[in-house]
């Protein structure tokens, strides 16, 4: 089963994506996520100048020679741009194959290990009331562990806290009322936000206590600091929220240096996820081998799909390390799906991200996962389960969008 054409899909249903799609000489296609959000054109030009050339020909069911001659081969390795290519063409050949096999992807990842996956959801507010609501509204959509972020009193908007407007206007979709915060404000230039660390390591604990003491002590809860942390100040955090038995702390210092978490660990038993921005198993060695971290953060899309997140899965399973993988909606529903296969079939599944997807997303991306009782599960359609509908992508153009700007009061760029 040969290679035979590739096209890479850019379109923007309410944020932009990036799609892979491989077809072969018997007809069969194939669907990767390439998208990385605020650099998506780079990926899209890594691939369709660089890969795409090399594919054509190829046999589709080399996978794992594909992915290490799109890794060793290149000579340039690691980095979210190469990683988010060499993802697309990973996955998008494991739905190829799992069609060619009439089965739903999870049967060649070994089966089913689960019946559904435990999800979480997003819920913020600029204030204790709005969080309140937007917990409720998560656990009426059936969420059983949720995040939980808030604003900072003194600062004017935090990065992953909706403002009461865009709830009510549906900004990201055009058409929805969903909460999307990352193409919120989408602009020729990003938007620059504002950080005090001292104002939120005074709120937080105390965001914690309030929402316990509304919510009860079952609830699953979750935080994330967003690498905004030095080595002792994510100590402090973690320390000051033991009484509210949080299921995890996510990215409390910045990725670049791991022997930070040495730190962090020693003073603090709240449990710590990390990765959503790592893409090789490389990036987590230390991190496993001193076990300093508590669940796997990276995504199908930017871990080199599913051949390079099962790897670090796997390794992480040896330390009693779990699955975590980052949901947000610029993983676009291919990621997603990707996510669910993979999700559903190791031995060391978590909990997985997600945000939900907007109305104009599913017009492009036709799914067949399951959202119910806050579990996710994968349909047993062939392969990924996911149509891209090349019809509806027409009329969603790609738009500029970045990512937000974090700046210090006193105006230092500072990490977000
Ligand atoms: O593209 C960046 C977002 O996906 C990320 O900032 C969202 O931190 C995030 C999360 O945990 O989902
Ligand atoms: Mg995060």
């Amino acid at each position: 089963m040969l290679i035979e054409s590739v096209d890479v899909l850019v379109s923007s249903p309410g944020r932009n994506f990036v799609t892979l799609r491989i077809t072969t000489d018997d007809g069969l296609t194939g669907l990767g996520d390439a998208t990385l959000n605020g650099r998506e054109l780079a990926v899209a030009v890594y691939l369709s100048e660089h890969v795409v050339p090399l594919l054509v020909g190829r046999d589709a069911a080399n996978i794992e020679d594909t992915w290490q001659y799109l890794y060793r081969g290149a000579y340039w390795r690691r980095g979210p741009v190469t990683m988010a290519a060499i993802a697309a063409v990973d996955t998008a050949l494991w739905d190829i194959m799992a069609k060619a096999a009439k089965m739903p992807l999870y049967q060649l990842l070994g089966g089913r290990s689960r019946t559904g996956l435990l999800t979480y959801g997003h819920a913020s507010g600029v204030d204790l009331p709005e969080l309140f609501d937007s917990i409720r509204e998560h656990l009426d959509e059936g969420y059983r562990a949720i995040r939980v972020q808030t604003g900072i009193p003194g600062l004017p908007s935090v990065y992953g806290v909706a403002h009461s407007s865009n709830a009510a206007t549906g900004t990201g979709s055009g058409t929805d009322s969903r909460y999307d915060y990352e193409p919120a404000r989408r602009g020729a230039l990003p938007v620059e936000e504002t950080w005090d660390t001292r104002a939120y390591l005074r709120h937080i604990p105390g965001v914690f206590e309030a929402v316990r003491s509304e919510f009860g002590p079952e609830l699953t809860l979750l935080h994330d600091a967003h690498h905004r942390l030095t080595p002792i100040q994510a100590a402090k955090l973690g320390k000051s929220l033991e009484p509210y038995d949080l299921f995890w702390l996510e990215d409390v210092t910045p990725a670049e240096n791991q022997s930070a978490l040495r730190r962090v660990r020693e003073h603090t038993t709240t449990p710590l996820a990390i990765g959503e921005v790592f893409n090789t198993i490389w990036d987590y060695r230390e991190l496993f081998e001193e076990q300093l971290i508590d669940y796997v953060r990276s995504p199908v899309t930017h871990a080199g799909g599913i051949t390079g997140l099962r790897r670090i899965f796997d390794f992480a399973s040896i330390y009693q390390i779990k699955s975590g993988a980052h949901g947000p909606t610029d993983v676009s529903p291919v990621g997603l799906s990707a996510a669910i296969h993979l999700g559903i079939a190791i031995p060391n599944f978590g909990i997985q991200e997600y945000m939900q997807h907007s109305p104009a997303t599913h017009e492009v991306f036709r799914t067949t996962y399951k959202f119910e009782g806050g579990m996710l599960a994968p349909s047993d359609a062939p392969g990924l389960g996911i149509e891209y509908d090349d019809e509806a992508a027409a009329g969603h153009p790609y738009e500029r969008a970045y990512l937000p700007v974090n700046r210090l009061l006193d105006g230092t760029v500072h990490d977000w």
